[in-house]
């Protein structure tokens, strides 16, 4: 059914639309880009190949990669927002003990989509068929990091590789 709705314009005149009622309203698609490290564990478990699959099965393309020894410097500033928490100097030795890859992936959705295929952050809760739940050891062991929002994807993927967005 479409439904006619008469409005004035700003002159006064009278305009009218339509709108199709029985048309299913569409969700909104943001097409996004997220910055991912596949940590020091995944990449000493040869799980490279595996972790990028995942991504490229669901529509997300990598658009950067790069191999990089993250040093105690970029640590610092990726995982600034944990300085205070108990966690951090462990997290600090994890992240820098051996190479990590560290990509953009980009689709629609890309951040919150990218989190799905993660998991929850401890491994044991979550779910079988994620990233951390097939492949992670403990809640800092835990395999891969993705951006958690648009704003942070910017700031990390300007860390990792320069201001090209
Ligand atoms: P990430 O930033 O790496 O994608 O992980 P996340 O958003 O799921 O979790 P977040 O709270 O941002 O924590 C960052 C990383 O710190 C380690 N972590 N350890 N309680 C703990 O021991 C603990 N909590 C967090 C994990 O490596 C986590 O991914
Ligand atoms: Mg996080």
């Amino acid at each position: 059914m479409n439904l006619k709705v008469e409005e004035k314009n700003e002159t006064g005149k009278e305009q009218e639309e339509i709108i199709e009622e029985d048309k299913p309203v569409k969700q909104k698609t943001k097409y996004e880009k997220s910055l991912i490290i596949i940590k020091p564990d995944g990449v000493k478990k040869k799980l490279i190949g595996k972790i990028i699959s995942r991504f490229e099965d669901n529509d997300l393309e990598v658009e950067r990669i790069r191999v990089l020894h993250i040093d105690k410097n970029i640590a610092l500033v990726h995982y600034k927002e944990h300085e205070k928490k108990s966690f951090f100097p462990r997290l600090m030795e994890y992240i820098t003990s051996g190479p990590s890859i560290v990509m953009v992936v980009k689709g629609e959705n890309a951040v919150a989509k990218a989190r799905e295929l993660m998991g929850s952050t401890d491994p044991q809760k979550a779910k079988k068929g994620t990233i951390r739940g097939d492949f992670g050891t403990d809640i800092t062991i835990n395999v891969i990091h993705g951006s958690d929002c648009e704003s942070s994807a910017e700031r990390e993927i300007n860390i990792f590789f320069g201001n090209y967005l």
